[in-house]
């Protein structure tokens, strides 16, 4: 039986993963938020702040990252790693609407949400979101904590690298490889690889940012 859930954050990915969650029929105990003055998500009562989590066991219940923006990649990430830290563990979240081969592989935390495809011999890592009508075509290797914005198309053989951020209706021909963190942006068309760090924009993309914060 899966056990219930607790989302952290409640913002608009939040908002979107609830949404979901309430169609798989999952138990949803709360949500939790660092603003106090936070009303319910559809229904979903504010637990608290991130501490509150702790007085659950971690047998007992499962997360769920609703950070999704692209400004709190970081945070994403760090709530993952600091909560797996202390022994609980990130539910994934597939909505009733998805596609996904049961040939591909999908670590702890992946959320495939509504219209999305996932074709076969994909690896997708831990806390990786296919978001709204994204579609990732065959043997893609995509890392942990990327995003994968509405209605972007990864098209087959591309790898993607931890942390990166494909953005909205962006598309990666094939076997492109994006490297770690690095931002596409929306709307892009990626027709060759892309080093780490940076971000790309337009068609063809090219660079236009150099990261200097990892
Ligand atoms: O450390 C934290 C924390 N920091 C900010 N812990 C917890 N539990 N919550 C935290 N927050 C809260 O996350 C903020 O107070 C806010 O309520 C929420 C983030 O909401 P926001 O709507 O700004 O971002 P989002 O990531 O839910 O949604 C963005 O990304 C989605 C993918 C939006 O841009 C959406 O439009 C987009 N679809």
């Amino acid at each position: 039986m899966s056990l219930p859930v607790i989302i952290l954050g409640g913002g608009g990915h939040a908002l979107v993963l609830i949404d979901a969650l309430m169609q798989l029929k999952r138990e949803i105990i709360g949500y939790t938020d660092t603003d106090s003055g936070k009303a319910p998500v559809l229904g979903v009562p504010l637990l608290g702040s991130d501490e509150k989590i702790l007085e659950h066991d971690p047998a007992q219940v499962m997360l769920v990252n609703g950070m999704g923006s692209i400004e709190s990649r970081a945070l994403r990430r760090e709530l993952h790693d600091l909560f797996r830290a202390r022994g609980y563990r990130f539910a994934r979240v597939i909505h009733p609407s998805a596609v996904v081969s049961p040939h591909a592989r999908l670590e702890d935390g992946v959320q495939i949400l509504a219209g999305a495809v996932v074709q076969p011999e994909c690896r997708l890592g831990a806390g990786t979101i296919v978001n709204t009508g994204a579609r990732v075509d065959h043997e893609c290797l995509v890392g942990a904590h990327v995003h994968i914005a509405p209605g972007s198309i990864v098209t087959g053989n591309v790898r993607i690298g931890d942390g990166a951020h494909i953005g909205a209706g962006a598309v990666l021909v094939k076997e492109v490889a994006i490297g770690a963190r690095s931002v596409v942006g929306a709307g892009a068309v990626v027709v060759e690889d892309v080093p780490e760090d940076v971000t790309v924009a337009g068609v063809p993309a090219r660079v236009i940012r150099h990261r200097t914060v990892k």
